[in-house]
């Protein structure tokens, strides 16, 4: 059979369920039943993408994230372990799209050709999975695309997110200067734990902590990982809870990242208890959330992606100072809408760092921290990461130092270049680095909380009829369509005290989003609720 053929014989088999797909801010995520015969065309555009960038491999990662256990997705991960470049969403649309088999196979090739891509260059594409039953299904499609294009794959099986990603950049540099680490998953706990090790230099932590694994892929990788933590060297008492991936139903359900950031609470199970130190990952682990009840003060405090940035901006921020680095890296933080009005203030004008706002989804905060020597990076939600340009890490392991606390600083923060993962954010490396942090801070949960006071916050789900009608300017600050909609938020929000509030369409559902705060918690119910009806 000709490639053609092939790929025309390998579509029938995994047919396309028709109806409008985009590329969005998480690749393609919807009902797991209606994505066989996306992943196989997925497939078709990794094998492409490999064939364009001189065969470097191509990840592709199947997982609904946070979702529920009945949806699925897949998304593309670039050589160096970032995101798709955006260019390729559209090919990705146009791709998956095609009416027929036939037409499938002539988009394929008229992009080959609009694109200059050699069919006949030897492609890679490395995949995983999260622990969700129908990822079986959508694996099998994508390796019929992969075998149908002549791409070498290696299926590395049930992973998180972070993992895959680690992986596709290991892959890529393994033998060059710039090895990101041995080619395997043990390959990344035993990077993870010796730069725990490093980092924490001797340093304890003081309590349990528990994690909350959402009932995802992190529970039995998290678990993994731990096994590779030399105790003697490092005591680090873990409590690994939601972590029954035996039953799908479970996934997700009251618990995780998600459901306490959004919820604002804790997950009713297991019972929480005053005092205790608890995080939750997501579920497919790129996110984290830290929380406690605050016995003193009986109160639930929740540390979410803002708490993160703005420690590890500080904490970095310390550490290049002492290193007598400050005045010749530029140090960064990069935040959305969503980011508490009081973590920005905090950041600028306490720590005294610049702060850049970009639109919602990884790949846009992830880009502008490139930017930086030190790009610290978080969404509210949980999901971020800092990246280390090659200058930072050049200057890290070359300056000489002229001081016991300079050397130490320097270590310290080669090492952190390690712990980070530097592909994406990964709720596992996060959690390390926040340990890592309280330790030598020797702070607890409180500590942490006490640096500022978040502005009271509200965040809304409406339902409209249309979501694309909504359009926003300004880093989603603002909408520029409907014609008239931002005037009369404008209006509202003049009428209480500290406020802010903005509204944008959902990239991963068809809704819309509103986000108020003000001085007061009922000052932000109110003006969310009054944002709320004007774009409804
Ligand atoms: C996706 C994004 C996440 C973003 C969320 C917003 C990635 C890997 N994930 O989950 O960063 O916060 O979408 O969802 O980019 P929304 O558009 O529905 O509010």
């Amino acid at each position: 059979m000709s490639h053609n053929e092939q790929i025309i014989a390998g579509s029938a088999k995994h047919p396309i369920v028709p109806q409008h797909y985009r590329y969005g801010t998480a690749g393609f995520r919807m009902k797991a039943d209606l994505l066989e015969g996306v992943t196989y065309r997925v497939g078709l555009l990794a094998a492409l993408r490999s064939r364009k960038l001189n065969s470097q491999a191509i990840g592709v990662m199947i997982t609904a994230s946070h979702n529920p256990a009945i949806d699925n997705g897949v998304k593309i991960v670039d050589p160096m372990g970032d995101m798709l470049e955006q260019e390729w969403e559209r090919y990705a649309t146009a791709l998956v799209n095609a009416p027929s088999d036939k037409d499938l196979a002539k988009i394929y090739n008229a992009l080959a050709t609009d694109l200059k891509i050699d069919l006949e260059a030897p492609a890679k594409v490395i995949y995983g999975r999260d622990t969700r039953p129908s990822g079986h299904t959508l694996v099998t499609a994508l390796a019929d695309a992969l075998d149908a294009t002549n791409t070498e794959h290696v299926d590395y099986k049930i992973l998180t997110t972070p993992q895959l990603h680690y992986l596709v950049r290991a892959t890529n540099s393994e033998g060059t200067p710039a090895s990101y680490g041995e080619v395997s998953e043990v390959g990344y706990y035993k990077k993870l734990a010796e730069a725990f090790v490093r980092t924490m230099k001797g340093k304890r932590i003081p309590q349990v902590l528990q994690v909350d694994c959402a009932n995802g892929v992190g529970g039995p990788k998290l678990k993994e990982f731990l096994k590779h933590i030399p105790q003697d060297k490092v005591p680090f008492a873990v409590q690994v809870v939601n972590d029954d991936v035996l039953r799908p139903e479970v996934l997700n359900l009251d618990s995780g990242a998600d459901y306490v950031k959004t919820k604002q609470r804790a997950p009713p199970i297991p019972k929480p208890q005053p005092g205790l130190r608890c995080c939750s990952l997501d579920g497919d682990a790129d996110r984290l959330i830290y929380y406690w009840h605050d016995p003193e003060t009986n109160v639930f405090v929740m540390l979410d992606g803002d708490r993160i940035s703005s420690l590890a901006a500080s904490f970095i921020g310390d550490l290049v100072e002492s290193a007598g680095l400050r005045d010749e890296l530029r140090i960064g933080v990069v935040q959305t809408a969503y980011a508490n009005g009081a973590s920005t203030h905090y950041i600028t004008q306490h720590l005294k760092l610049p702060v850049i706002c970009t639109p919602t989804g990884v790949k846009h905060l992830h880009h502008v921290a490139q930017g930086f020597d030190v790009g610290v990076y978080f969404e509210a939600n949980g999901h971020g990461t800092v990246l280390f340009s090659l200058d930072a890490i050049n200057a890290f392991k070359k300056t000489t130092p002229q001081s016991p606390a300079q050397k130490e600083a320097l270590d310290t923060l080669a090492a952190l270049t390690d712990l980070i993962n530097q592909t994406v954010g990964d709720a596992i490396s996060d959690m390390l680095l926040v340990e890592v942090i309280l330790a030598h801070k020797n702070w607890n949960l409180r500590d942490w909380a006490l640096t500022y006071q978040d502005l009271p916050n509200r965040l809304v789900r409406v339902e409209v009829a249309n979501k694309d009608v909504f359009r926003t300017t300004d880093a989603e600050r603002r909408l520029s369509h409907p014609e008239g909609c931002q005037a009369e938020i404008d209006q509202e929000v003049k009428k209480f005290k500290d406020a802010r509030s903005f509204a944008r369409a959902s990239g991963t559902e068809n809704a819309m989003r509103v986000y108020a705060e003000a001085a007061t918690r009922s000052e932000a119910n109110e003006l969310a609720e009054r944002v709320a009806g004007i774009v409804s």
